[in-house]
């Protein structure tokens, strides 16, 4: 209990009641017997896989260590060693978030050993708990003698009212304020295998499924109902609009009673989601890009927020850098040889932080928004927060210069030069570059006021108010004096969706086939789901740009029902079933294996969390004039008696067709089903039906195929005595609007019509040189055109024997 104690000294807040804290001597047999349903929740406690899921303690700033595979393993072939340790609590670490449930005993074992010449003879080593914050719980001890394996073994159980959303088990030595003062005795390198903590499995995770619909049949905003994104960051590639997001979703945690999750916390977010779409309507949901933490592209970097990105041919090839915001603190990039990956990290730090020249007094080193002149010139603008205390309150308010523009070198994933200011009026974040006509535009959010910003003061006239995009013109992209500011781009979002959707902002601008197209983000499916008492999850919106002849914008306004559909969505070809134009109560999960649609290292997801009455649906789908005859579905049947039921325009549209999902349960099967009078431009809705109360189907992907097209023609064979011998006689008249050209083939011969006009026949009599023929058949080839299209009908048809006397 003294090492606890000493340990609340520090900071830490040692946890209340730790049952099972007990030291290992005399204990080999006393841990408690292993339940038949219990589970072991590390993963790779053996470090086989060398050193997946296991990373070093970060619980303060001042742990660090370096964590490597050795080949002195107690059992395998692998261990852990620890080296260079920084503090006493600098060791491995594995993260059990989601695992560990409060009120539940654990059995934890683990091997260690340690071996520095220098070091006493035995040494104490603890298991020890972080429960986020200040929580800290030595779990299990045991003390080890110099050079040989000793073996953690206890049991430990977590207090009821301990919150474990974050728990993450380490391994470390008794707390020492000042270690460096004798690190032999408190800092030696250990060695750790054979880690199991066994207990009760995981609880199934909350489901995180958006119930209601999000995005109402016939709106454009949000852009998509099922889940979250903010900060969204439009990218132009390839016919298609990128949309990269803060993954609000993250930390989305409804409670299953109630429905109403707790506030977002940005902390919790560490990957970004994207979307995609040809028409601006239907969007595919690409899933999110693990981008920073333990197991992200960028593992220095803890956070992911307000993605930017730019492409770029560097060293002749085309690469796509994602820019984001590590916290408040720092920026970074990642690299993708696509806009949906893979993504490598070419950095092994930050790329905007305390280093950065000309930043040094920008408080919040985050929202990097790269832009790439037509030169090929590329910039990046970041920064944000409180002004510096240095200024007259109200230079702090009015022109807080906390927004930075900085000149990127050819890589992409660097800077050079230093950081010229962006004198912004009452800015605070969000800062975002786009060219139109020669000019460039700056877009930013403005700040709350308060403190930070001098206190109160009143904005100078003209200048925005709080939570406001303004936006300033210049001639040079570096340059961007106070004189430069044209206005308020976007009131608050809360003017148009009401109360609940205030809040901050942060937007971009892309430039489409021929339009500009603003983007913000507004809790509005927050809204739909909590009414005006919002949790902070913001949600994708899109308003198209409109300019003045002068080159100054026209205030944008938020709608619900935002902007045109561009094209319509085309069915015939495979395309996933993670487009969403509309849904209700479903979700979606990557998969295995690449995108049927997108290819190459494209994620995959699948629609999942289908019930009975869920659907989802497509805007403005062009069957065209001849119609489609079958849809095609790839789905795994999780229970029997599903189906989906093709609807046109509405939910209770008239169904046109049905799938049946009546394939093995488990097994990702295709199924078909026909398709009856579909043909023009529709709203496709797919409604699921099944038992109640069960997962019914995935679903990966979709195919249409289209109605083979037909030159109507009415035709016949007969056989007759001509002159002693037998004629085989082919008529086919043309039932078309338009002339045809009739081929007409038999055993006994062919012959072909050309430009055959419409009610007008083809007719052949064929000598077979026979005295009686036997039945058979002719064939009747029609090539024409319809709807424009080159079109062939094959008929075949019966020809009756015949024969001459008797
Ligand atoms: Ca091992
Ligand atoms: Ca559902
Ligand atoms: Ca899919």
């Amino acid at each position: 209990m003294e090492q606890r104690m000493r340990r609340a000294t520090r900071g830490r807040v040692a946890a209340i009641a730790t049952v099972g804290l007990m030291l290992a001597a005399g204990f080999a047999t006393g841990a408690a017997p292993v339940q038949a349903a219990d589970t072991n929740l590390i993963v790779n406690g053996g470090f086989e896989d060398g050193l997946t899921d296991w990373f070093v303690n970060n619980g303060n700033a001042s742990d660090g260590a370096q964590l490597s595979a050795t080949s002195d393993a107690y059992a395998g072939t692998n261990a852990a060693l620890v080296t260079g340790r920084a503090t006493t609590g600098s060791g491995p670490m594995q993260d059990l978030s989601g695992k560990v449930q409060a009120g539940q005993a654990y059995t934890l074992t683990a091997r260690i050993k340690y071996e520095n010449a220098n070091g006493p003879a035995t040494k104490q080593f603890f298991a020890t708990m972080h429960y986020g914050g200040g929580t800290y719980t030595n779990l299990v001890s045991v003390t080890a003698t110099k050079g040989q394996w000793a073996q953690f073994n206890g049991t430990f159980t977590i207090p009821a009212t301990q919150t474990v959303s974050t728990a993450r088990l380490f391994f470390e030595t008794p707390w020492t304020a000042t270690p460096a003062t004798d690190p032999d005795l408190h800092l030696m390198d250990f060695k750790l295998d054979d880690v199991s903590v066994v207990g009760a499995a995981p609880p199934a995770p909350a489901s995180k499924t958006i119930e209601v619909v999000g995005k109402l049949p016939g709106e454009h905003n949000p852009l998509i109902g099922h889940k979250f994104g903010a900060d969204g960051f439009g990218l132009v590639h390839d016919g298609r609009v990128y949309m990269y997001m803060t993954n609000d979703t993250q930390g989305y945690a409804p409670n299953p009673t109630t429905g109403v999750s707790p506030g977002i916390n940005y902390g919790d977010i560490n990957q970004i989601t994207v979307i995609s779409s040809a028409d601006l309507v239907n969007w595919t949901d690409h899933g999110e890009i693990q981008v920073a933490g333990p197991n992200g592209v960028a593992p220095f970097t803890a956070n992911s927020w307000a993605p930017g990105i730019a492409k770029k041919v560097v060293n002749g090839v085309e690469r796509f850098f994602l820019y984001y915001a590590n916290g408040g603190g720092s920026s970074n990039v990642i690299t993708g040889a696509s806009p949906l990956g893979p993504w490598t990290s070419e950095r092994t730090s930050t790329l905007i932080d305390g280093r950065t020249p000309g930043a040094e007094n920008v408080a919040w080193k985050f929202d990097p928004a790269p832009f790439v002149d037509d030169d090929g010139q590329p910039y990046l603008y970041f920064g944000g927060g409180p002004a510096s205390t240095s200024m007259p309150p109200a230079e702090r308010f009015n022109n807080p210069k906390n927004i930075r523009a900085i000149e990127l070198d050819d890589t992409m994933v660097a800077t050079q030069g230093t950081a010229a200011v962006v004198d912004a009026p009452v800015a605070f974040e969000a800062g975002h570059v786009f060219k139109r006509d020669g000019k460039y535009y700056l877009s930013y959010s403005s700040h709350f006021g308060g403190n930070d910003f001098g206190g109160s003061q009143q904005p100078l006239p003209g200048y925005p108010g709080g939570g406001q995009i303004g936006y300033m013109i210049s001639d040079n992209p570096m340059s961007w004096p106070k004189e430069t500011y044209a206005g308020v781009l976007f009131p608050n979002q809360s003017q148009f969706f009401g109360s609940g959707t205030g809040g901050n902002n942060h937007q971009s601008v892309f430039e489409f086939e021929g339009k500009h197209y603003f983007t913000y983000h507004a809790p509005t499916l927050n809204k739909r789901i909590n009414g005006n008492t919002t949790q902070g999850y913001r949600s994708p919106h899109i308003q198209e740009l409109a300019f003045n002849p002068d080159g100054t914008i026209q205030q944008v306004v938020g709608t619900y029902a935002g902007v045109n559909q561009v094209r319509d969505f085309d069915p015939y070809r495979v395309f996933e079933a993670e487009t969403f134009g509309w849904s209700k109560g479903v979700a979606t999960t990557t998969v295995d294996g690449s995108s049927a649609q997108f290819g190459g290292a494209a994620p995959n997801l699948v629609v999942r969390d289908i019930d009975n009455g869920d659907w989802a649906a497509l805007s403005s789908v062009d069957f065209g004039d001849s119609g489609a005859q079958s849809v095609t579905a790839k789905v795994r049947a999780l229970a029997a008696g599903g189906q989906i039921q093709v609807r046109l325009d509405t939910a209770t549209g008239p169904v046109v067709g049905t799938v049946a999902v009546d394939t093995p349960v488990g097994q990702w099967a295709e199924v078909t089903a026909q398709l009856d009078g579909v043909s023009g431009v529709h709203d496709v809705y797919f409604t699921y039906a099944g038992p109640a109360g069960v997962d019914l189907f995935e679903i990966d992907n979709w195919a249409f195929q289209a109605a083979t097209l037909e030159l109507p023609v009415t035709a016949t064979a007969s056989a007759r005595c001509v002159a002693g011998k037998v004629h085989v006689a082919v008529q086919a008249r043309n039932d078309h609007d338009a002339p045809v050209t009739i081929a007409l083939e038999t055993p006994y011969g062919e012959r072909s019509f050309a430009a055959v006009a419409p009610g007008a026949n083809a007719y052949q009599s064929f000598s077979s040189r026979a005295v009686s023929v036997p039945a058979g058949s002719a064939t009747v080839r029609v090539t024409g055109a319809v709807g424009g299209q080159d079109v062939t009908t094959v008929r075949t048809v019966q020809q009756p024997a015949g024969t001459c006397g008797g």
